[in-house]
C-alpha cells in the first residue's frame, strides 16, 4: 500500500519520553507518512513522574502557527488531521476552527480524533469537555478512538456488556462518525468473560450512504505495568494503517484490518517494554498500586514505550490478533 498521507498532528509534546506527539510521529513516519506537527502543550516528560516543569501553549499560539501555515499556503494539501490531548476547551475550539479550514481546502480530509477525557472512571480534564467532544469535534471526525470510560462519557450510556458497547458505537455512527474503535472495553465477548488478563478492543465502521455496517471485536493481552502514552501510539497506528488500506477496500474491512495491525504492535511493543522493565529494575516486582505523584522516576521512566527499539514491531508486526464479527 502506497498511499501516503500528509498528516497535520495536534497533540503534546514532552521533552522526554513518549507521550502525545512523541508517542505518534515516529511511527507515522516509519509507515511512510508526512507529518507537521503543532505542540499544545511543551512539558519536560509526562505528568506521570513527580515533576512536570513547562508550559501550556495558549489556543492563539496553535491558531497563530495555523495562520503561518496559511500564510505560506501551507495549509495546502493535508489528507489527515490528527487531534490528540488538548487540556481545555480553547484547544478544542481552536482545532475545530483548524478542522473546517482544511475540509474547505480538502473536502476529503480525514479527521482523526482521540477525546481524550480520562480513564478507568476518573476524568482528567475539565468537566465542560465532555459537551465539546460529543457535539463539537466528534461530529466532525472520520475516525475516533475512545477508551471505555471516554466512550461512556461521549455516549452518555454505561458499558457493561458487548450489546451496550455496540449500541454507543451506534449513537456516535448517529452522530456522523463513520469509524469508531473503543479501545479498552471491559466486557465479555465471544464467550470469554473478562478476567483482568484480557482488553477488548471494539471496532464499528459504518457506510451512511449504503447503511452497510462492519462490527468487530479484536481481543489481547493487558500488561500489567504504569504504562503511558499507549492510548496516543495506538490511534497513530490505527491511523497509519487506516490511511493506507482505505484504498484497497471497496467495501467495508479496512478498520478491522488497521486494528488487527495496530493491536499486533501496541503488544509488541507493550512486551518490549515490560521485558526491558523487568530487566533494569533486576527482577524485583514493583507492580503494586502506587497511586501517581509516589512512583519512584527510575521506574516511571523504565516504561516509558520502548517505541525505537521495536521499531521492526512497527513496519512488520510479529504476534497476530484477528477481529471477528459481533
Ligand atoms: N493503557 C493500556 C494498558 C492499554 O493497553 C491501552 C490500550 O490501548 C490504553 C491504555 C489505551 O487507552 P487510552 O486511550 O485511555 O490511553
Ligand atoms: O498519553 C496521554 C498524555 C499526553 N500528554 C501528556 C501527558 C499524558 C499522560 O500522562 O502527561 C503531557
Amino acid at each position: 500500500s502506497s498511499m501516503q498521507a500528509r498528516i497535520l498532528s495536534i497533540q503534546s509534546h514532552v521533552v522526554s519520553g513518549y507521550v502525545g506527539n512523541r508517542a505518534a510521529t515516529f511511527p507515522l513516519q516509519l509507515l511512510g507518512h508526512e507529518v507537521d506537527v503543532i505542540n499544545t502543550v511543551q512539558f519536560s516528560n509526562h505528568t506521570g513522574y513527580n515533576n512536570v516543569h513547562g508550559q501550556r501553549f495558549a489556543a492563539g499560539h496553535v491558531l497563530d502557527l495555523f495562520a503561518g501555515l496559511q500564510a505560506n499556503g501551507l495549509d495546502c494539501g493535508y489528507t489527515h488531521l490528527l487531534s490528540g490531548y488538548m487540556g481545555n476547551s480553547e484547544n478544542i475550539r481552536a482545532v475545530e476552527n483548524i478542522a473546517k479550514q482544511l475540509k474547505d481546502v480538502n473536502p476529503q480530509l480525514v479527521f482523526v480524533v482521540d477525546p481524550v477525557l480520562g480513564d478507568d472512571g476518573a476524568l482528567y480534564v475539565p468537566e465542560e469537555l465532555i459537551g465539546l467532544y460529543r457535539q463539537v469535534l466528534c461530529p466532525m471526525a472520520t475516525l475516533i478512538t475512545p477508551n471505555q470510560f471516554e466512550m461512556e462519557l461521549l455516549t452518555d450510556t454505561k458499558i457493561a456488556s458487548l450489546e451496550d458497547a455496540k449500541r454507543a458505537c451506534d449513537i456516535m455512527h448517529e452522530a456522523g462518525v463513520p469509524n469508531v474503535v473503543i479501545t479498552s472495553a471491559q466486557v465479555a465477548v465471544d464467550g470469554q468473560k473478562n478476567d483482568g488478563r484480557t482488553l477488548r478492543l471494539i471496532g464499528s465502521e459504518y457506510d451512511r450512504e449504503s447503511g452497510a455496517k462492519h462490527q468487530f471485536a479484536i481481543v489481547f493481552p493487558r500488561l500489567q505495568g504504569y504504562f503511558t502514552g499507549t492510548g496516543d501510539f495506538f490511534t497513530a497506528l490505527t491511523m497509519a494503517r487506516h490511511a493506507s488500506l482505505r484504498q484497497e477496500y471497496d467495501g467495508l474491512g479496512a478498520l478491522a484490518k488497521a486494528c488487527e495491525l495496530a493491536t499486533a504492535t501496541l503488544a509488541g511493543v507493550m512486551k518490549a517494554t515490560v521485558d526491558f522493565h523487568k530487566q533494569s529494575s533486576d527482577g524485583s516486582d514493583i507492580i503494586r498500586d502506587m497511586p501517581r505523584g509516589s512512583r519512584p522516576s527510575e521506574m516511571v521512566r523504565a516504561f516509558e514505550l520502548r517505541i525505537i527499539p521495536s521499531q521492526h514491531l512497527i513496519v512488520a508486526p510479529v504476534a497476530e490478533f484477528h477481529a471477528f464479527n459481533i
